[in-house]
């Protein structure tokens, strides 16, 4: 599909030529007995060795990659091979609707789609980026590779391919709420959990979120000062123009959560996923970010630099914990504008 700009809604490109390791970060097989099983509904089930994945006919796409938490890294040149060719190779039966990728991990991570969306968008399996090898840390020796969706679906460390008649949803789809078409376009990131009104009501009377699962959960211009939200699951959640004053969020999942304007003043953080996660113009005084991680976070518009300063000034960032490693994680535009702000 064409577009009319290279980023998709919500989308950061990364600084330079960074790739954010996300999720798992190391396989749980070595390399050297590394087998791809392909499974379910196929004629003829079987287990390849990477030798035998290569002898299809090699392709040299280049995809642009796009986070759920907001960063993009465009124009990657990978080496692999069709999952049409593999599937046309092993035999699939009509029955089949869906393929699930299945991670060599010790979560047993997997990601699924509908068979036809996946050979649409040119699925492939990839042991190369850029003419090298792909490092073990992005899923060598194999990881399919998903034009067109969110990256959770290419799944690193590939061991499977199972071929379903239902489909059976993925570790992020089925336990964190991330949604299952994926569609970076239409920004398809999570789906809302299921609160009723009184539940909702009763959330923002105690203030007390503690460990629980309330992704997407809409706040927006409330009083709120005082949260206790440790270790909340607040993917999403819209806080935008709340009052937040010495809210606790640490060990939090906050990623993608809208803060724009809030009043953070003396916040903690620490400890907390605040990836994608969007501060613009929100009062950060006193705020404590230690061992947070920060990717894809924003806390100004992106062309602030062109913008007359009594618009992108009114954040107030006095006396904020952040590190210099957790501002240089952040996209460019965000680096020169915490590193004169920040003191
Ligand atoms: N096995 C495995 N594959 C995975 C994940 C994971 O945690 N385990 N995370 C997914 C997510 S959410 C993303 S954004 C990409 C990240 O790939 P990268 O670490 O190479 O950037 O891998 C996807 N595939
Ligand atoms: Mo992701």
């Amino acid at each position: 599909m064409e577009h009319d700009s290279e980023l998709p809604p919500g989308q950061q490109r990364v600084a330079g030529d960074k790739w954010p390791l996300v999720g798992e970060r190391e396989s749980a097989v070595v390399p050297a007995t590394w087998t791809l099983a392909i499974h379910g509904c196929v004629d003829h089930p079987c287990r390849w060795t990477l030798d035998e994945v290569q002898q299809l006919p090699q392709v040299r796409p280049t995809v642009d990659i796009h986070c759920v938490t907001r960063w993009s890294k465009l124009g990657v040149s990978f080496t692999g091979v069709l999952l049409r060719d593999v599937l046309h190779a092993v035999g699939v039966d009509p029955a089949a609707r869906y393929v699930s990728f299945e991670s060599h991990s010790t979560r047993g991570h997997t990601s699924s789609l509908a068979l036809a969306t996946a050979l649409e968008l040119g699925t492939f399996l990839a042991w190369e980026v850029d003419g090298r090898p792909l490092p073990a840390m992005h899923g060598g020796p194999l990881r399919n590779i998903v034009p067109g969706r969110y990256f959770y679906k290419s799944v690193k460390w590939l061991c499977g391919l199972e071929l379903l008649v239902d489909d059976r949803l993925g570790y992020w789809e089925a336990d964190a709420g991330y949604h299952n078409e994926a569609d970076p376009w239409r920004e398809q990131r999570y789906l809302a959990a299921d609160l009723d009104k009184r539940r909702v009501k009763q959330l923002l009377a105690t203030r007390d979120f503690s460990g629980l699962d309330l992704r997407g959960f809409q706040a927006a211009d409330r009083e709120l000062d005082d949260l206790v939200a440790r270790d909340a699951k607040l993917r999403d959640a819209n806080f935008r123009g709340c009052r937040l004053q010495r809210a606790d969020f640490r060990g939090a999942n906050l990623s993608n959560a809208h803060f724009q304007g809030a009043k953070l003043v003396d916040a903690k953080f620490q400890g907390a996923d605040v990836e994608g996660t969007n501060f613009c113009q929100a009062d950060l005084r006193g705020c404590d970010f230690s061992e947070a991680s920060l990717f894809g976070a924003s806390f100004v518009v992106e062309n602030w630099q062109a913008l007359p300063e009594d618009q992108w000034q009114a954040a107030q960032l006095t006396n904020v914990r952040l590190t210099p490693q957790q501002i240089e994680s952040l996209a460019t535009s965000q680096v020169a504008y915490l590193q004169r702000l920040v003191k």
